[in-house]
């Protein structure tokens, strides 16, 4: 009864022991699941293992804790997912596990070995260069599906998705020597991640480093790799390469329902031209690498003469949202903000429909503002600005006010049963202007207008004898518009264009302020409007075929959020010889003329 799986599974379990363990495993899970067979059990063990939820077993305790730790790895397989967390192998569970998908694990070795302490995933690796070369070494056999140009048409614009918003450069070679050599390929191909025939694991791709294969992506030649396909048969090949280059360039899987870093294969992402990462993927690789900086162009090649015509990108129909974004959005530098918030050790504008994010280090993430309603999933769309946020202490939920009403966030879903009326804080039945948690004391303060309360958020309740004068701020002006608690261990108050600062336990303002918020926070030199259509654009566009790199109108660098920026003009390695192939501005005519 005991299959080939379990027993390799179990095999530094002392067999005395094995009978006890059987029970144990089957007792529940087919309790649970009367439906569940044998072979069932085996896939989803199997399954267990190879993503990383399920650690070899203790040879000194493991059958101790060979029941827990499989409901456990379901749990965590389950909660990764979005599944319910059950802790069994239910239908929902079996058929996740069944979704063609990377054969990267999502919990790493690191991760699993450390037990119960958990740690954070080992360090991710990242390149050390800015500079990469890539090659398609071998093809989908089968070509009727996929021309071989259009292959490496939609490899180009798969990495072009990182590099648009990355200081990241790739370039095509044809040597044998490509830091992310790309194959299609079948079953076992000597790297201990073999295929699995079609369906199953569809790709993988191996982490920046020093080995050989570091960068490395190959696809299984098992799977019928479609582009633009009319129906939903085969994989889309530009959905999965994105993918598989954030590997390549050092991302990890994740759990977050808007990503392309999801280990499930999420269908078609739409034409590879227009794509734009979701905003959860371009904060991580702005933490690995920093954001493109805007005016070094350091794609443009060092002598024309001597490298490959950059491709001709294709004309874009005019994006109508993009447009409607552009001049809805506010001005960063010109205009106050309704709220600002602390949340996760990051800082948070919020100003209309839109937010900006800034990293611990206050470095601005994007000069672009973000949509509030698309990141904060569960606020009414219509909503057209907040009145306070902040972090709650003790779970650390995000909660939103407007008007009489609040929202709390678990990380950026709302929870079920919000909207509800700010007077569960008994709070006065006007709104807040501002709410904060003091790090002095660990309590929430709500403001507004004139008065101030204290509210302890571990008893949720008002603490006595609020509200108070807020004059007892010594230097702060009444009618605030936000407040938030920052890492250097200081209170930050927000009104109109200037923000106050008072240090540690004191409730007295810091002489030298009010300062500009703009200038210290918002990356705005002094007098700037820079709104959202004269944003610097990272790439080179054409316009009636002469070349027009964008300049940076601010005349500064946008922040670069790692030390290590993007090489200068000069230090351009030399690229290895491409002349054995086709151009790939003729592969872009290839993917348009297979575009319309
Ligand atoms: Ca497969
Ligand atoms: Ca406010
Ligand atoms: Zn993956
Ligand atoms: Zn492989």
């Amino acid at each position: 009864m005991v299959s080939l799986v379990l027993l390799k599974w179990m095999r530094n379990i002392s067999p005395e022991m094995l009978l006890l363990v059987q029970i144990l495993w089957f007792l529940p899970v087919t309790g649970a699941a009367p439906s569940l067979t044998t072979e069932q059990l085996d896939m989803g063990v199997d399954w267990l293992s190879r993503f990383g939820y399920l650690p070899p077993p203790d040879p000194v305790t493991g059958q101790l804790q060979t029941k827990e730790a499989l409901t456990k790895a379901i749990k965590a397989m389950q909660k990764f997912g979005g599944l319910k967390e059950t802790g069994v192998l239910d239908q929902a569970t079996l058929g996740l596990m069944k979704t063609p998908r990377c054969s990267l694990p999502d919990v790493s070795d690191a991760e699993v070995t450390v037990g119960r302490r958990k740690r954070s995933l080992t360090p991710q690796n990242k390149w050390n260069k800015r500079h990469l070369s890539w090659r398609v070494r071998t093809f989908p056999k089968d070509s009727a599906l996929l021309g071989r140009d259009t292959v490496r048409a939609l490899m180009y614009y798969a990495l072009k998705v990182w590099s648009d918003i990355a200081p990241l450069n790739f370039h095509e070679v044809a040597g044998s020597d490509a830091d992310i050599q790309i194959d299609f390929t079948k079953a076992d191909h000597n790297d201990g991640y073999p295929f699995d025939g079609p369906g199953g694991t569809v790709a993988h791709a191996f982490f920046p480093g020093e080995r050989f294969t570091a960068g490395d992506t190959h696809f299984d030649d098992d799977e019928a790799w479609t582009f633009r396909s009319p129906d939903s048969h085969g994989m889309d090949l530009f959905a999965v390469a994105v993918h598989e280059f954030g590997h390549a360039i050092g991302l990890v899987h994740t759990s977050a329902m808007e990503s392309i870093m999801r280990p499930y294969y999420q269908g078609p992402v739409g034409d590879p031209l227009k794509y734009d990462l979701p905003y959860e993927d371009k904060v991580r690789v702005w933490q690995l690498y920093g954001v493109r900086d805007s005016v070094s162009h350091t794609n443009r090649p060092v002598n024309p003469s001597q490298t490959a015509e950059p491709p001709v990108l294709l004309d874009l129909p005019e994006n109508r949202s993009t447009v409607l974004l552009a001049r809805d959005a506010p001005d960063r530098c010109s205009s106050h903000f309704d709220a600002v918030a602390q949340i996760r050790g990051e800082a948070f504008f919020f100003k209309g429909k839109y937010f900006w994010r800034l990293t611990r280090e206050k470095h601005l993430v994007s000069l672009r503002p973000a949509q509030i309603h698309r990141f904060w999933r569960g606020l009414p769309t219509n909503l057209d600005s907040v009145d306070a946020v902040y972090e709650r202490p003790g779970d650390h939920k995000i909660v939103f006010f407007k008007g009489l009403k609040y929202w709390v966030f678990k990380d950026n879903i709302v929870e079920e049963g919000y909207p509800r009326p700010i007077s569960d804080f008994g709070l006065p039945s006007e709104g807040v202007d501002a709410a904060f948690v003091w790090l002095h004391n660990d309590k929430t303060y709500f403001f507004k207008d004139n008065r101030y309360w204290r509210y302890d958020d571990h008893l949720r309740r008002m603490d006595l004898g609020y509200p108070k004068d807020s004059t007892l701020w010594k230097g702060l002006p009444p009618q605030l518009d936000d407040a938030m608690r920052w890492s250097d261990g200081s209170s930050y108050f927000f009104k109109g264009k200037e923000y106050w600062r008072v240090p540690g336990s004191d409730m007295e303002v810091e002489p030298g302020y009010p300062r500009l918020i703009a200038k210290d926070w918002l990356l705005c030199t002094e007098m700037q409007s820079d709104s959202p259509d004269t944003e610097p654009k990272s790439t080179e566009t054409r316009i009636n075929g002469h070349l027009h790199p964008d300049h940076a109108e601010n005349g500064y660098e946008v922040c670069s959020c790692t030390s290590d920026t993007a090489s200068p003009l000069g230090v351009r390695p030399s690229p290895s010889p491409i002349w054995l192939l086709p151009p790939l501005w003729t592969l872009s005519l290839a993917l348009r003329s297979e575009l319309l």
